[in-house]
């Protein structure tokens, strides 16, 4: 683990601090964010201003551009990973600013760990990999067996998203999550650092990264905690999913009306869950019908499957999300192998990672792209698109009425509610009613 070298600029940190106090308190909120964001920036002006010469108090923020050439000033011009809540105004900073061929969203986390390898042999250079530490578990295996010093010895920056850092509030699976992480990099021998909320700081901890790849010739991590970056929005992008009649949310309303009393749900990652929570909270239902698959993300087919299989009497539908889908698309050819007749997998396609951010998934390239082509391919028996309630509903009546697998792509424009909540029961609560449910014949 590497120990933060002592920044030569820290005996003035009081001359920075508030040099970086009078820019922040004084600039108006940056360009492309939005009313809510604009209105918590305010407030943290305000609580810099009464800080007034208690300049340790004052929050600091680092500017998605600025960071970003400080990127580039130590020699990185490739990114690529998965997007992260905590990440999200630098994504999308890269997404709107960086050509495609110098910036890849990758399926997950390990492929952007196998991309950034390809990219150093290629080249000779270093890559940017960024992802959630959620992801950590799926880039273990290429960071020991292609990246580390050891092995095939590639140098790149990881930009990690540091959820459920320990001391603050986050759902159960982050917080697992967030105290494991020092001790999971530690172990897989990345050394890392926290990257400061300042530009200057920032600066030298790249420095320092830079100089460590440049003897370990492996990779260095940098661990980003919460509202480490300033708003960046990302510009509203031209597709046909801003078109569609439905959001994630309406959809998911829709397919509830077309369900029996003893129909199975899995809920994938993300929004989706929570806002199938609040519908059922809407309708005065229980949630035992539904599995929540709140971490894991690209799981929810291979649980939807684990159930099909051992209750071949119950109909399962999986609620999936393109990103996640996409995540984990070996799963579709389980499904179609084992083809259990009572499998249903609907797909709701917004063309982006909605829950994160809203950057693209390759499912955006709709020219191109076909779900039900893959599915087929892979052995589900029927595959269909809907976008509109009609289409939805007959779909999800024809689906009922043959063998499947059966895949449903659900177009949908992206966004959520404002106030969506996050489920009040927690993940064992929701097991054992889910399970109760199951138990039923
Ligand atoms: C392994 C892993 N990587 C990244 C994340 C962060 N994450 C949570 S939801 C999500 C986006 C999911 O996109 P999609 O499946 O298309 O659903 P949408 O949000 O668009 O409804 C991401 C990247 C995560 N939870 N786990
Ligand atoms: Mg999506």
């Amino acid at each position: 683990m590497a120990t933060p070298k002592i920044l030569p600029f820290c005996r003035n940190v009081v001359k920075l601090n508030s040099s970086v106090f009078a820019r922040f308190i004084s600039s108006t909120p940056p360009a492309g964010t939005t009313e809510t964001q604009q209105e918590q920036l305010k407030k943290q002006q305000a609580r810099n201003e009464e800080a007034s010469s208690y300049t340790e108090l004052v929050r600091d923020f680092l500017d998605p551009a600025q960071f970003h050439n400080a990127v580039k000033k130590e020699g990185i011009d490739f990114y690529c990973g998965v997007p992260d809540s905590l990440l999200k105004d630098y994504c999308a900073y890269v997404t709107a600013n960086e050509a495609q061929d110098k910036h890849v969203i990758t399926a997950n986390e390990g492929s952007a760990i196998a991309l950034a390898s390809g990219y150093h042999f290629a080249t000779g250079k270093t890559a940017m990999v960024y992802l959630q530490n959620s992801g950590l578990g799926n880039i273990v295996n290429p960071i020991m067996s292609l990246a580390s010093p050891s092995v095939y010895s590639v140098p790149m920056l990881l930009l990690l998203g540091w959820r459920g850092e320990p001391g603050k509030r986050d759902e159960p699976q982050h917080v697992v999550q967030g105290k494991a992480t020092p001790g999971i990099l530690a172990a897989c021998g990345i050394p890392f650092q926290v990257l400061p909320d300042y530009i200057e700081g920032a600066e030298q901890t790249l420095y320092t990264a830079r100089k460590h790849m440049e003897v370990s010739k492996g990779p260095y991590c940098l661990l980003v905690k919460r509202q480490t970056f300033l708003p960046y929005k990302l510009p509203p992008s031209e597709n046909i999913f801003q078109s569609m009649p439905l959001n994630r949310e309406g959809s998911v309303d829709v397919i509830l009306n077309c369900l029996h009393d003893r129909d199975v749900v899995v809920g994938t990652t993300g929004m989706l869950s929570r806002e199938l929570f609040e519908l059922r909270e809407g309708r005065g239902q229980g949630h035992e019908k539904d599995f929540l698959t709140v971490g894991s993300m690209g799981h929810a087919s291979a649980i939807a499957l684990g159930v099909s299989l051992n209750r071949p009497r119950r109909q399962i539908y999986c609620l999936d999300g393109d990103g996640a889908a996409l995540m984990h698309l070996g799963n579709l050819s389980t499904v179609g192998s084992h083809a259990p007749a009572n499998f249903n997998h609907i797909i709701i396609n917004n063309g982006a990672h909605d829950s994160v951010g809203g950057q693209p998934t390759d499912a955006v390239n709709h020219d191109n792209f076909n779900l039900c082509q893959v599915a087929l391919g892979l052995g589900y028996k029927q595959a269909f698109t809907a976008s509109t309630p009609d289409e939805i509903t007959s779909t999800i009546h024809a689906m009922r009425t043959s063998d499947g697998p059966n895949l449903l792509e659900i177009k949908v424009r992206p966004g959520s509610r404002k106030d969506l909540g996050r489920p009040t029961r927690s993940p064992i609560q929701n097991k054992g009613d889910f399970m109760h449910f199951l138990a039923i014949e």
